[in-house]
């Protein structure tokens, strides 16, 4: 039945990680999460789809200033709570990094009433004795001020394991410094995320995702409420005619970055094809455009910003390891973006991944301009 069941529909996302978790018992509880990550993709589909409406309540600012500076969205909060509470109710999760929380937040011990873990049918608190297997990172509604537009918006997630130096040693002393050291598990480079992820909410809804063994693309089919896959093993071309920057900022690129695009225009670059612009300005969906059609997508330091705009945990390294696995490159133009340790949650990175020999061609004029 089963099999016919899939004939029918496809291969659905909830296969495949019954697939996984059969060849690869290690990972059935990264399965889990990822079942939790399915629902809040389809949960944020919706609202993202529903906020325009003229009833919705979702529409306008939060009030609140996130710790960038930013205006928060109601939309940025909603789909933060979200996923938040649908991760942490997977139990297998011991600590979380968000765009939208200011620091890292440890799901078990906050001491926070308001964030027990009560079971739904019986109101007992529930005992969560395996929350110390993984961490997860996400930007809930990256490009989120694109939504009144009707721009396409995505969620961006990486999950890590647990390092196991955030174990009670004898050498920490005070709870504060477990504690601390615990959070500082967030801090951990792309090179060792177990997973990276993220929907696009756009024409369509899609789910991609990477363990590390290539990229697999699914579709939302509305009619059965489940993701199918769409492409098994995605390649991005090794080279490419795009390119997709805020060009804007052009004259103030670091030389190699300006004098390369400033080359594609004129067709006189390595490949001498002459290139096109393309670029949304949501960085979900420029990068999936640039992973299915190949091209160049980033975020370059500039004079004013030299770490350039995107934040490298939650939205740099998932993207590059989604990026290499497809078989692209990501650097910052001198460094392999997946290599980087984060310092700070929320820092952030000048980006340049996408078409192979693209790629290479920034990363050897940096190295030309020493
Ligand atoms: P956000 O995290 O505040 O939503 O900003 C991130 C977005 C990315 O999706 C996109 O690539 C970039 O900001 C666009 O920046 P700009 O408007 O400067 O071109
Ligand atoms: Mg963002």
């Amino acid at each position: 039945v089963f099999d016919e069941v899939c004939e029918t529909t496809g291969v659905t996302f909830t296969r495949f990680m019954a697939e996984v978790a059969m060849l690869n018992p290690e990972l059935s509880e990264l399965t889990t999460l990822f079942g939790a990550i399915d629902t809040s993709c389809k949960a944020i589909a919706d609202i993202v789809k529903r906020s325009q409406l003229p009833s919705s309540e979702t529409l306008g600012l939060e009030g609140e200033v996130n710790v960038q500076g930013e205006d928060q969205k109601k939309l940025d909060v909603i789909t933060n709570d979200l996923l938040k509470r649908a991760l942490r109710f997977t139990g297998k999760l011991g600590v979380l990094a968000s765009e939208e929380e200011d620091e890292p937040v440890d799901l078990v011990s906050s001491g926070n009433a308001d964030d027990k873990l009560t079971s739904t049918w019986d109101n007992k608190d529930l005992v969560v004795e395996d929350t110390g297997k993984y961490v997860c990172v996400f930007d809930p509604l990256d490009g989120s001020s694109n939504v009144d537009a009707g721009i396409p918006t995505g969620t961006i997630i990486g999950i890590y394991e647990h390092d196991e130096n955030c174990e009670v040693d004898e050498s920490i002393e005070t709870e504060d410094e477990a504690m601390a050291n615990c959070l500082a598990n967030t801090l951990q480079p792309g090179t060792k995320l177990v997973a990276g992820a993220y929907c696009l909410y756009s024409s369509s809804t899609f789910l991609v995702l990477t363990l590390g063994n290539g990229v697999y693309m699914f579709t939302l089919d509305d009619t059965i409420g489940e993701f199918v896959l769409s492409h098994p093993n995605v390649k991005i071309p090794e080279s490419s005619k795009i390119y997709s920057f805020n060009e804007a900022n052009i004259e103030k690129w670091d030389a190699p970055m300006k004098e390369t695009v400033y080359k594609w225009r004129q067709g006189t670059g390595r490949s001498g094809e002459r290139y096109s612009s393309r670029y949304i300005g949501s960085m979900v969906g420029d990068v999936h455009r640039t992973l299915l059609y190949g091209g160049v997508f980033g975020y370059p330091g500039d004079t004013k910003n030299p770490n350039g705009k995107l934040r490298l945990l939650y939205e740099g390294a998932p993207m590059s390891f989604i990026m290499e696995q497809a078989g692209g490159l990501s650097t910052t133009g001198t460094k392999r973006v997946m290599e980087i340790v984060p310092e700070q949650v929320h820092q952030r990175v000048p980006i340049v991944m996408g078409s192979k020999n693209d790629i290479q061609e920034v990363i050897d004029a940096y190295a030309a301009a020493g």
